[in-house]
């Protein structure tokens, strides 16, 4: 029930939005703005299975396009360990210290530890990431074409 009138008040928060912010507080306008590209932890979460179909080591879906400020999940699903490696030298500039903090014990440049557990997961956000395309490959499998690429959008 509380979430729900929560919802609704957003909402028409949400309606009012094209006018002058309601409260004055004085403080920053944190009004969102359709020009302004940068909406922090605001955006759209994406699944990445890893998985082994067959005999076919796969990210599933192999290539995903997102807006910058989206999070993606990659999951082990089937097959692992897998791991989520970028290609250091091939994302875009200034892309490495956004993903860098956010893989933790990483086994080479940009690229994550083994995922050992079933649904173990890495979870990435791209607030802040600059647009472009980011390569990966899951090294345990990269002989085998396990590879992906995302593609973030402004
Ligand atoms: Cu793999």
């Amino acid at each position: 029930m509380m979430k729900m009138a929560a919802v609704g008040v957003a909402a028409v928060l949400l309606a009012c939005g094209g006018e002058r912010a309601p409260e004055a507080g004085g403080g920053a306008d944190t009004t969102q703005s359709a020009a302004n590209p940068v909406t922090p932890a605001a955006g759209a979460t994406h699944d990445v299975q890893m998985v082994l179909e067959g005999t076919a080591y796969r990210f599933v879906p192999a290539e995903l396009t997102i807006k910058a400020g989206d999070r993606v999940v990659w999951h082990n699903v089937s097959g692992g360990p897998h791991n989520v490696a970028f290609w250091a030298d091939s994302v875009p500039a200034g892309a490495r210290p956004v993903l860098e903090p956010q893989i933790p014990n990483p086994i080479g440049p940009l690229s994550s530890e083994l995922m050992v557990e079933p649904n173990a997961t890495l979870s990435i956000s791209f607030a802040n990431a600059p647009a472009g395309e980011y390569r990966y490959t899951c090294t345990p499998h990269l002989a085998m074409g396990m590879n992906g690429k995302l593609t973030v959008t402004p």
